[in-house]
């Protein structure tokens, strides 16, 4: 298909945007069921068309999306103490934080033993999604090296999440961010090909050979729609990969799936936004979302910031 290409500018944008955006609207459908989704709406675009009243807030999402782009910006890559400091500057736990998170968190801001608590709070660490729904940044800055992607989103998991599986995760995320905003024209089997290259788990590797033949936005809840990141990544990955031209479709396929809405949408919408750049994410979505401290405006800051450094010699 033909499209205007959006430039990298645009992308890095449309990259923190989409995924704050679809991050909020996510968030008014978390934990429904599929069926119910179904019964409300008749596809995604009725869903995007007709957005629940008042102002979008965003989650814990985006909110550690935004720390991971500030200690980015702060040293030009992942500094273990920076991440820890801006995810506890920016911690306010009513964004609806995931259970382990909440508490490694809560030791960062206190001056607990949150490395302990981080390793520990599960047998081997976290799996949860937390680290793959905040890693866009990192795949939208490096996003011509797919081997710096892949440990610098291993040391934006690492924190709060140290089990393979929450790393990978994250990894996979970034990778699929980085991929999408290099491409021009999308092929999916290069792109799940790529992907499928750098994924270590037989678990991931498995689901991705499912998400690279699925044909139908009504069949991706058989990739999972639950807070593991097993159960959400490719999820998400694979939601853009069947409409990779469309934002409103990703994310509103996204949500549809029901579960974990605000997270698989806020995933997927970071990598279609890399592909399409800012103007695929629709105006009255834009409008509606909170634009206060740390608002649309200020990501969008952090967005010409990332897209600065990239551009640095
Ligand atoms: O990963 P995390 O930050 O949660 C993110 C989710 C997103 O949906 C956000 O929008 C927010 O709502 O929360 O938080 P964790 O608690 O680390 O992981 C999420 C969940 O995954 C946990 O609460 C567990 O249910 C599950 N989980 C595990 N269960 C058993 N054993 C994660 N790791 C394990 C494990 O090792
Ligand atoms: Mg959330
Ligand atoms: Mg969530």
């Amino acid at each position: 298909m033909n499209r205007s290409l959006p430039s990298v500018e645009d992308r890095f944008a449309g990259c923190l945007l989409g995924l704050a955006v679809a991050d909020a609207l996510g968030a008014h459908f978390e934990g429904e069921s599929p069926e119910v989704l179904a019964y409300r709406y008749r596809n995604a675009e009725d869903l995007i068309q007709n957005p629940p009243a008042g102002e979008l807030r965003y989650t814990d999402d985006t909110q550690m999306a935004i720390g991971v782009a500030e200690a980015l910006i702060a040293r030009g890559q992942i500094d273990e103490e920076i991440l820890y400091r801006q995810f506890a500057a920016n911690y306010v736990p009513q964004r609806g934080y995931g259970y382990g998170s909440r508490i490694v968190l809560q030791a960062m801001v206190d001056g607990g033993d949150h490395r302990y608590l981080a390793r520990n709070l599960f047998s081997e660490g976290s799996f949860g999604n937390g680290a793959a729904m905040r890693v866009a940044p990192v795949g939208i800055l490096f996003r011509r090296d797919p081997v710096r992607i892949w440990e610098q989103a291993r040391l934006s998991a690492i924190p709060t999440h140290t089990h393979p599986l929450g790393i990978e995760g994250a990894q996979l995320v970034a990778l699929a961010v980085g991929i999408a905003s290099t491409l021009d024209v999308f092929d999916r089997q290069d792109f799940f090909a790529a992907l499928s290259e750098m994924c270590q788990s037989i678990e991931f590797t498995s689901s991705l050979v499912r998400a690279a033949c699925l044909t139908n936005a009504r069949d991706l809840g058989q990739l999972g729609n639950g807070t593991e990141a097993t159960d959400s990544v490719v999820t998400a990955i694979a939601s853009f990969g069947l409409t990779p031209d469309s934002y409103v479709q990703t994310i509103g396929n996204a949500i549809l799936v029901g579960g974990d809405t605000d997270t698989i949408a806020a995933m997927a919408g970071a990598i279609s936004g890399a592909y399409l750049g800012r103007a695929a994410i629709p105006e009255h979505l834009l409008g509606k979302l909170e634009d206060n401290y740390q608002g649309r405006t200020y990501i969008e800051e952090l967005a010409v910031k990332l897209y600065r450094l990239h551009e640095a010699p």
